[in-house]
């Protein structure tokens, strides 16, 4: 299991190997922290992504799914692009969906450790545009790093508010995950 960090922070000032955006099935660019990775990366993460469109990925990422691209201008090396499922509301279609959340953490982290990322960075994916309730985002993100077979030595969540920071340490607490 990789040595888990909760830190209250901007991913993108992270200098470590690997972060991993929140992205969308169009790896074209968003709002949320996908916004703030491609204004600090620069023009070079983008023409990575329309790369990976144009050569690999002509329908887009599937939900659930990693792809690594350069971190441009930004302080780690390598950007790992993963998406997250849409919140749905209560009810079956959550938990099917849950799994989908748990494998972007997943396949995430097997992408990063791949590339040979001794360390790598995580935002709270989906728990922002897409609506994810924080305290069940914050327990899928911890549990599927702490049962992640392929990963980097050192995973660090960077939560952007003291309060998402909490969420997660709480979470951790719960699932008797040492942070
Ligand atoms: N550093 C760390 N965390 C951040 C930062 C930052 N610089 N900026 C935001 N967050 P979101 P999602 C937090 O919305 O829910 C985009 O439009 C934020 O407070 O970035 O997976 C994509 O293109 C929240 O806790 O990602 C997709 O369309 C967490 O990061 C969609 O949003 C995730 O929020 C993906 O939505």
């Amino acid at each position: 299991m990789p040595r888990i960090e909760l830190v209250t922070g901007d991913l993108t000032l992270e200098r470590v190997d690997a972060i991993v955006n929140a992205a969308n099935p169009s790896l074209l660019g968003g709002g949320g922290v996908d916004g703030a990775i491609h204004r600090a990366g620069g023009p070079e993460v983008l023409a990575a992504c329309r790369r990976i469109r144009e050569t690999m990925l002509p329908d887009g990422l599937a939900t659930g799914d990693a792809v690594a691209t350069t971190a441009g201008r930004l302080p780690a090396r390598w950007v790992v692009h993963a998406v997250g499922p849409v919140w749905p509301g209560p009810g079956p279609e959550a938990a099917a969906r849950r799994v989908r959340l748990a494998d972007a953490y997943r396949n995430a982290l097997r992408v990063a450790h791949g590339l040979g990322a001794a360390s790598v960075a995580l935002p709270a994916v989906s728990a922002g545009v897409y609506g994810w309730p924080a305290d069940d985002a914050a327990e899928v993100a911890i549990g599927s790093v702490a049962g992640a077979t392929a990963s980097p030595p050192l995973v660090r969540f960077v939560l952007f508010s003291e309060r998402m920071h909490e969420t997660f340490s709480e979470a951790a607490s719960r699932l008797g995950v040492e942070v």
